[in-house]
């Protein structure tokens, strides 16, 4: 489907729930945000719905404090998934989802499953700005909530215009954003330039713990959860150590291991360009893109740490 069947078969809607996906970022919430504002201008009404708290540095988005845990209300006309890959990213209400007949799916990860009756995926640097091409075609005007909630979508998966994935378009659809009145420096300083000091303090510890394994081309962070509890922090703080990896010189392959129970682990893995990082986390029902992914992985802290670092040494 292209962007403009979707925006058709939306303008049919009445009442809709967007998803975000679990463990929330920018980008999900901006999309989810920016197309709620959109589509409320056109009369439809819209309602949020993301199974993990909303993180606290992304309250500045106009409606970000409106989501709900669950849906409530029976006669939506359509539920609609942004930044969502596929169903292992919102476990507990993809069923909720499928349950309609009416379904979109909008989303810019190569991994996506291609669920939903309607879908557009696409790569590009964020789901946000499939969001933008979709308002332009709804002929909604942007305002400046809904530009900040696009720029944040776009500022926060392209770690601030810093990943491979910005293109001419990324940063065109930026600068139109801007114009509509979105403030970038913002945007950047709360995403990137400021943090709480239980995350500075967890994020000291799990770096001076960093370890090394094939010859200093993987690096490899582990979070557990007695660090977090230790530091007073809490999940969604752990959102960007993983960047640290790579900054290293040599390191091919950065992992990440957040415990989330006993000998369950949220792995995120990060290629600096030579390894298919998507393949990998493939491997284990997930994946993402090319160059990040991530994936749920059940076992002992080192067994899993063992098999990571087979399937990438296979593939350096
Ligand atoms: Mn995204």
């Amino acid at each position: 489907m292209t962007i403009a069947e979707i925006a058709k078969q939306l303008k049919k809607q009445t009442k809709v729930v967007i998803f975000s996906h679990n463990r929330p970022d920018g980008d999900t919430v901006g999309s989810a945000t920016a197309l709620a504002l959109a589509l409320e201008k056109l009369g439809i009404t819209a309602h949020l719905v993301c199974n993990f708290d909303i993180p606290e540095k992304l309250c500045y988005l106009k409606g970000a404090n409106l989501y709900a845990k669950s849906v409530k209300d029976s006669d939506y006309s359509a539920y609609i998934a942004v930044d969502c890959s596929n169903e292992h990213v919102f476990p507990e209400l993809y069923p909720v989802y499928l349950s309609h007949k009416e379904t979109f799916n909008i989303d810019h990860h190569v991994s996506n499953s291609r669920y939903g009756k309607y879908y557009f995926v696409s790569e590009s640097s964020a789901c946000a700005e499939h969001i933008y091409a979709l308002i332009k075609e709804l002929k909604v005007e942007i305002d400046s909530d809904i530009a900040t909630s696009l720029l944040t979508g776009i500022v926060t998966d392209t770690g601030a215009f810093a990943h491979s994935n910005v293109t001419p378009k990324t940063l065109e659809i930026a600068g139109k954003l801007v114009g509509y009145g979105a403030n970038l420096h913002y945007i950047i300083k709360r995403n990137f330039k400021s943090q709480p000091k239980e995350r500075s303090d967890l994020y000291a510890r799990v770096i001076s713990n960093m370890r090394y394994r094939l010859n200093g081309k993987m690096a490899i962070l582990i979070i557990s959860r007695s660090d977090i509890e230790q530091c007073g922090a809490n999940d969604a703080h752990t959102e960007g150590f993983i960047d640290y990896t790579l900054s290293v010189e040599g390191v091919e392959v950065g992992l990440s291991l957040l415990e989330i129970a006993p000998y369950r682990y949220k792995i995120s893995l990060r290629s600096a360009g030579n390894v298919n990082v998507n393949e990998i986390a493939s491997l284990y029902g997930d994946g993402g893109h090319i160059l990040a992914s991530g994936a749920m992985l059940n076992g002992h802290l080192e067994d899993i740490i063992d098999k990571l670092c087979y399937n990438v040494e296979q593939r350096l």
